[in-house]
């Protein structure tokens, strides 16, 4: 293939997707060796958590990102773990997965916490089949060294969109590579739900038009296309049966702020349909937030009034947050200053300031995902309280999942707690599986404990 590309006045584009495997949970599994093949559910615990990924052990039973937490522990068997996120171990080994890939080109586009696009550079690289393939190879064993045992899908395309399609074929720890001129060899015997832009409406409206496979929507009509779905989606979805996709990848980090808005068809003055109306967009934005592994500073509303006028206000918050309860109360904050009386014609709500790091390390609560303990500690010991944002004092709680330290018996993470007492087991990503205890939850000698490093050689 080398020789083919080599002909060409421009040389074919080739990109690399990364995405590792079950990410949050085998970063659990990781530090937490007595939770190695066994299914392990990340995500929000309490009452209406969801669940943010399940590991391929727990995948077998039906668990999905997403899915209602309560759900997740229907399906799942006796002895799963359920654990709120510890974002902070996650940045960091995702941060060593990006700078590996930082090693392969200058052109790095990472497009979430744990996936990101390379472009491969014929300069640098051998672009022919096995070139490639070794490329690959290499890339996961590093991966995997590096980590400290995550595995890593990795797809090699002469686009972004075959890339991904291709690092998804052979999940988890897969390698596809998608020579140049058989894109549509692989594409087209799928289904068109396989394709990005195709959602469940999308697929539903294409399936009455007889369209299962991407080979079916190659074969359909472009004026049907655009007369069923609109001209640009029309467009989009033919370019996209075709493997047409020519975005570049953009090293530079992506959105330096996050926002939605909301047109309503006519003039809202009912202050309750307004705040129903900010809480969706709220939800929208931080979700966004969590999905770039992100935290804000600012907290912006925009509004429009009946006659136009257009106003932002915004408030700045003394940490960058990532937590969707403090952003949804400094807008409501703004939200309640805004008069509302003539009837509003637009609402947006966004964040800006945005971080790669929360900056306080007691914002530790902050980033743990939609974390709520099952049964809150009565007695929290004040090393577990942490300062809200708005400098007002909350309980802590021992969350499920969360690293500690104990005086006398080292460092363990908090496997349940209730009833004023909390079990830690002492173990960490360089033990044998550990020994479970339980103490008092206020107990002295037990404290919070930064995630442990996997890098560090065992004892
Ligand atoms: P994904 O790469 O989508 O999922 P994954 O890495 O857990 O599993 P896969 O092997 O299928 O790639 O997302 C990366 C991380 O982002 C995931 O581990 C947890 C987080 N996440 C959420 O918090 N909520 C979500 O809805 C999804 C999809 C992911
Ligand atoms: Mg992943």
């Amino acid at each position: 293939m080398a020789t083919d590309i080599g002909r060409e006045a421009t040389p074919a584009r080739m990109i690399l997707h990364l995405d590792l495997d079950a990410f949050f949970a085998a970063v659990e599994q990781r530090d937490k060796p007595s939770l190695r093949g066994k299914p392990v559910i990340v995500g929000g615990t309490g009452g209406r958590g969801v669940v943010a990924t399940a590991s391929y052990e727990a995948r077998v039973f039906g668990a999905r990102s997403a899915m209602p937490t309560s759900e997740a522990r229907r399906r799942c068997p006796a002895g799963t773990a359920f654990l709120a996120g510890r974002f902070g171990a996650y940045r960091a080994t995702s941060a060593v997965v990006m700078e590996l890939l930082r090693e392969l080109s200058d052109l790095v586009e990472q497009v979430s916490i744990d996936e990101a696009y390379v472009h491969i550079a014929a300069s640098d690289h051998d672009l022919s089949a096995a070139g490639l393939t070794t490329l690959g190879r290499e890339l996961q064993s590093r991966v995997t060294e590096a980590t400290g045992g995550l595995t890593a899908a990795v797809g090699i395309a002469s686009s972004k969109m075959m890339a991904k399609i291709a690092s998804e074929l052979d999940k988890p720890g897969g390698l596809s590579v998608i020579e140049p001129g058989s894109e549509l060899e692989v594409l087209h015997p799928m289904p068109v739900r396989a394709l990005a832009g195709v959602g469940p409406a999308t697929g539903a409206k294409l399936h009455t038009l007889g369209v299962e496979t991407v080979a079916d929507l190659a074969a359909a009509d472009r004026d049907v296309l655009t007369s069923v779905f609109g001209s640009a989606h029309g467009t989009g979805l033919y370019a996209l049966a075709r493997a047409q996709d020519d975005r570049v990848v953009v090293s530079e980090r992506a959105a330096k702020s996050i926002s939605a808005e909301e047109t309503f068809a006519s003039d809202v003055v009912d202050r309750r349909v307004l705040d129903a109306e900010l809480n969706r967009l709220v939800d929208k934005v931080t979700a966004r937030l969590t999905s770039s592994a992100a935290f804000a500073k600012t907290v912006t509303l925009k509004i429009r009034w009946h006659d136009f006028t257009t106003v932002t206000r915004s408030a700045s918050l003394p940490y960058a947050t990532g937590d969707p309860s403090v952003l949804r109360r400094e807008a409501d904050r703004l939200m309640q200053a805004v008069d509302v009386t003539g009837g509003l014609r637009l609402l947006g709500m966004g964040v800006a300031g945005l971080t790669d790091h929360a900056q306080d390390e007691l914002a530790l609560f902050d980033t743990v995902i939609g974390a709520e303990a099952a049964e809150p500690v009565e007695a929290a010991p004040s090393a577990v309280i942490s300062p809200d944002l708005a400098g007002r004092p909350v309980a802590g709680r021992w969350i499920t999942g969360l690293d500690v330290h104990h005086d006398e018996h080292g460092d363990g993470w908090v496997w349940g707690s209730g009833r004023g007492v909390v079990t830690v087991r002492f173990e960490g990503p360089n033990t044998a599986p550990g020994r479970i205890r339980s103490f008092d939850a206020s107990d002295p000698a037990l404290s919070l404990a930064e995630p442990p490093d996997w890098r560090e050689s065992r004892a």
